[in-house]
């Protein structure tokens, strides 16, 4: 039997049907003759942060590594040390590449240069080192968010700038997450489809797969934190009364789903169809606009979905087309399934009650 296992994976390996994440990239970079490399050298190490940061969740009980780290972030929020850890491998793996003019990250309130000795490239990144981490101390799945656009002049080679940061989403070239689930998987979109690539622990590679991956056009999950109802508008909440009624013929109700993990609930709803809904509340007055900010959470997963078949809006403006006014400027997140979403949306520009 065993005989047999180590023959069949000898025989995917040398009939090549192993793709790693690394020359996924690059055949689909050879079908651009003009294409530097550059851009698979800054996705490769985004894989390699990708890679250590699993490698520290998957031990973070072991490593002392849990648990608040006693400060708060730009947002007013405790950060916990696995953050700061993904934060700073984040920066560390990107900075000295050649790749990028500047980055941001939700941990950090400003915007994060090159180093001085480091050489400066075209493109520009954006991240979430640690989504979700409320669910860190818990062992639930979190997730890396990042979003990578071409700097706004391409003939300037000095330090990138706020500019370069503040671009709307439809004008980003790549987007992607990292799940640390039951396996780490990297789901990312360049404009070609989304592919979904697994960790594979032995060989420490990115194995390809999912490949062009399609959000069902209706699902039957919904997914949000539906403890903030009262803090909801009156369009959302029909929206919530409607899901939940008994009608054989619209399949409802729906299923409830919620991690409280964006990466978890997105990657479930866009294999399984379904709409993830993070609305304005009135909870938090300096939060009119709900909690997920655009840059580094809303708009790479709005990419994905879109790039996946399925829709993004914040209920009245479809989330690719916002032109970004502050690096850490929050938005309502209606995002799914096409059919599910524009069921949202109908309730919440009144179309329906
Ligand atoms: P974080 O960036 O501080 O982790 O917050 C973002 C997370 C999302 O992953 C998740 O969808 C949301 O916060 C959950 O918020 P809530 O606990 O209010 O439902
Ligand atoms: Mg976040």
């Amino acid at each position: 039997m065993l005989d047999l296992l180590i023959e069949e994976t000898l025989e995917t390996q040398v009939t090549g049907k192993i793709l790693t994440i690394q020359r996924h990239i690059m055949e689909m970079e050879r079908q651009y003759p003009q294409a530097s490399g550059d851009f698979s050298g800054l996705l490769y190490d985004i894989c390699m942060a990708a890679k250590q940061i699993s490698y520290h969740v998957n031990k973070a009980g072991l490593m002392n590594l849990l648990g608040k780290e006693g400060t708060e972030n730009v947002h007013g929020e405790q950060v916990k040390k696995l953050d700061i850890f993904a934060h700073e491998t984040f920066v560390k793996a990107l900075d000295h590449g050649g790749h990028l003019c500047v980055m941001g990250s939700e941990e950090e309130r400003d915007i994060i240069p090159i180093p001085e000795e480091y050489p400066i490239g075209k493109y520009v990144c954006l991240f979430d080192p640690l989504d979700g981490s409320s669910n860190i101390d818990v062992n639930v799945s979190i997730g890396t968010i990042f979003s990578i656009h071409k700097r706004v002049d391409p003939s300037e080679t000095g330090a990138g700038t706020l500019e370069d940061c503040l671009q709307p989403g439809w004008k980003q070239v790549c987007a992607g997450y990292v799940i640390y689930g039951s396996s780490t998987m990297i789901v990312y979109t360049a404009g070609n489809g989304v592919h979904g690539f697994t960790l594979d622990p032995s060989y420490g590679e990115f194995i390809l797969s999912h490949e062009n991956i399609q959000i069902p056009k209706r699902g039957s999950i919904y997914s949000v934190n539906e403890s903030n109802f009262d803090y909801w508008d009156e369009g959302f909440k029909n929206y919530i009364r409607w899901v939940k009624k008994i009608d054989e013929k619209t399949n409802r109700p729906r299923n409830c789903r919620y991690i409280g993990s964006m990466v978890a609930d997105i990657h479930r709803n866009l294999l399984y169809g379904g709409v993830f809904c993070y609305p304005a509340d009135l909870k938090d007055p300096s939060k009119p606009s709900g909690k997920l900010r655009l840059l580094y959470e809303a708009a790479p997963m709005a990419f994905i979905v879109e790039q996946a078949g399925g829709k993004a809006t914040t209920g009245t403006q479809r989330i690719l087309d916002i032109e970004p006014d502050g690096l850490h400027q929050r938005v309502p997140v209606i995002i799914g399934s096409e059919e599910d979403v524009t069921v949202v949306e109908e309730f919440m520009q009144g179309l329906r009650v």
